[in-house]
């Protein structure tokens, strides 16, 4: 804890260091624990919210804080909890008051808690589904951990921090946006700010299960099994697949255990989604999966799903909602997947971020295939070794949260990222820790084209083992002439995926020809993409862009007005545009796919 400067009570008015203590203890994919079938004590409801725009609250240390009435202070506070609105966790600032739409800076949350400790459950982890950016925590007065990134989970050890009875728990959560962060500050999406998922308090035991996976081998002739623990201990854990009938014991070494097993089963696919319920247990600690097995692979420019080529129909989505903004509820993600299948879709591209983690759980139960990406986007301070730390960071955190998610088939390390050295060893780096971390799926990003010559090229693409390509001929550019040449042009030893391609459109706003802004020339501009897409053996897939219209400063002229309008539905998540329609006749005729 850092004290607060009693003696002197200006002297932090000096101090520009003042963050340093905290950036200690941070919470990375290593102190990652899988919630997976696990009794958690929900800690979301009203909490109390300050805004605070300077970084006081860690200037002068709020959180050391006592909770004297003011009635009792003997010297002036710039800080009282109970001053603080109520707001509701998970939620984003942005949305909850019109005057807090546009504010990127700090808010303390603080709540408090009533514990007692649990015979056989030592540890007590907090974990946080995200805050964006950077989050840092306090109970009792104490820091006990930190962490950055604005999309993927991380855990806090609270063991030994908290006392029978009341306690208080105060969580910094700080948006602004950074040159040097990922994503860095020039994005075209929103900047939502706060504790925008789930909280919870994990009791475990001494040595507990940090996370589990199973998947088929590439061959799809066995399963593996692997098991980490909090610590580096031997033993044995049960396996156990009560369907199946399958029951194995995997031993375990330094707290690690891998053991492939051939298991006759039934394959997860879009159109048999089948889930199995996996139990892991070691000692008084279990955890439950429910699984889907598949593989996934590609063989020159096809993407083959348990051996069979599939073609993916598909569009993107953010998560931006007018009343929540980037909070997900469950309604709204299976809103989402029933308009993608409505749409004809069996893939979605998750972008620019990690969502929620029950998008792909749903996905898992739909049959829905997805792309799920880490925030490697336009102008990332490449060269610098703390900006890649981060990456890799919220990259292996992404992996270890979704590894057992059959619906997750491509990872994505980057987004249209300019050709560099640098760039190429940061992103090469993401990709190799990607095939680390998981060798069961495939890597993309949105690659380069070479404008001089009309040509699918980009030597991160080697790295790859799908070429993602945004593209927007016909919006961007006036016609189609540079893909019709692009296309002609380029002989990729790869898949293609065109991970991006799309047209604005306000509702209700008609006109012919190349009329800009209106539903015609999107729905147009979608007959004439995706009859050339179409015809184009080595492209595997469309992700179009997007489902439904969503928030950005970037967009500020009269059709836009804060919005990218390139959704086929509206911000309404209701109201349909011409193109819904034309892109869904474009899927139905591309015929089933084979899986
Ligand atoms: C892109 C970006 C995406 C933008 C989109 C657009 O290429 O990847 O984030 O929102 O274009 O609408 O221009």
């Amino acid at each position: 804890m850092t004290a607060h400067p009693a003696d002197d009570p200006f002297a932090h008015l000096h101090n520009e260091d003042y963050a340093r203590p905290f950036e200690q203890r941070m919470a990375t994919s290593k102190t990652l624990v899988t919630l997976a079938g696990r009794e958690t004590i929900s800690l979301d409801g009203q909490w109390h919210m300050t805004l605070d725009l300077f970084d006081e609250g860690l200037r002068q240390c709020w959180f050391a804080l006592d909770e004297m009435p003011p009635s009792q202070w003997a010297t002036p506070r710039d800080y009282e909890i109970e001053a603080g609105e109520l707001v509701p966790v998970p939620s984003c600032w942005n949305v909850l008051k019109p005057e807090w739409t546009y504010f990127e800076g700090a808010a303390w949350y603080t709540r408090w808690l009533d514990w007692e400790p649990l015979a056989g459950r030592e540890r007590t982890i907090l974990s946080f589904g995200a805050a964006n950016y950077a989050a840092m925590v306090f109970l009792n007065g104490i820091h006990i951990g930190s962490h950055k990134g604005g999309s993927t989970p991380f855990c806090i050890e609270a063991t030994g921090h908290l006392q029978p009875g009341r306690n208080r728990l105060q969580v910094y959560v700080a948006n602004r946006r950074r040159p040097d962060s990922v994503p860095m500050h020039h994005i075209d999406w929103f900047n939502y700010g706060g504790l925008y998922r789930e909280v919870a308090l994990l009791h475990l035991p001494q040595v507990f299960i940090r996370y589990v996976s199973a998947a088929l081998t590439g061959d799809g002739s066995a399963v593996r099994f692997s098991m980490s623990l909090s610590s580096p201990v031997a033993g044995t854990a049960d396996v156990e697949i009560a369907e199946l009938g399958l029951r194995i014991s995997l031993p375990l070494v330094d707290g690690e255990g891998e053991l492939t097993v051939p298991v006759p089963l039934t394959c997860w696919s879009p159109v048999t989604p089948k889930l199995y319920d996996v139990r892991f247990a070691f000692a008084t600690d279990e955890v439950t999966e429910r699984i889907g097995f598949r593989t996934i692979k590609t063989r020159g420019t096809e993407i083959l799903l348990n051996g069979s080529p599939i073609w993916l129909k598909g569009v993107c989505v953010h998560e931006d909602d007018l009343k929540l903004g980037k909070v997900s509820s469950e309604a709204d993600i299976r809103r989402r997947f029933r308009h993608a299948k409505e749409l004809g879709c069996n893939f979605l591209r998750l972008a620019h971020y990690p969502h929620h983690d029950l998008v792909a759980r749903i996905a898992d139960e739909e049959g829905f295939l997805l792309w799920a990406e880490i925030p490697v986007y336009w102008a990332i301070d490449f060269a610098n070794p703390d900006t890649l730390a981060d990456a890799r960071n919220q990259l292996s955190e992404l992996i270890l949260r979704d590894i057992n998610r059959a619906s997750v088939i491509i990872w994505g390390v980057g987004n249209e990222n300019a050709d560099t050295d640098a760039r190429l060893a940061f992103m090469g780096e993401l990709a190799a820790t990607a095939k680390q971390l998981d060798p069961s799926r495939l890597t993309s990003a949105a690659c380069l084209i070479n404008r001089e010559r009309f040509t699918i090229e980009d030597r991160l693409a080697a790295h790859l083992d799908v070429i993602g390509l945004n593209e927007y001929f016909g919006w961007y550019e006036p016609d189609f002439s540079g893909l019709d040449r692009l296309l002609a042009n380029s002989n990729p030893d790869r898949p293609v995926i065109i991970s991006e391609t799309g047209a604005d459109a306000v509702p209700g706003h008609r006109g012919a020809g190349r009329m800009l802004f209106t539903e015609d020339w999107q729905a147009e501009f979608y007959r004439q993409q995706f009859r050339r897409i179409a015809a184009t053996p080595f492209i595997a897939g469309l992700a179009a862009w997007l489902l439904y219209d969503f928030r950005t400063e970037r967009r500020q002229t009269g059709f836009q007005r804060g919005f990218n309008r390139k959704g086929l539905i509206e911000t309404d998540k209701v109201t349909r545009k011409l193109a819904f329609e034309a892109l869904a006749d474009c899927y139905r005729n591309k015929g089933p796919s084979p899986s």
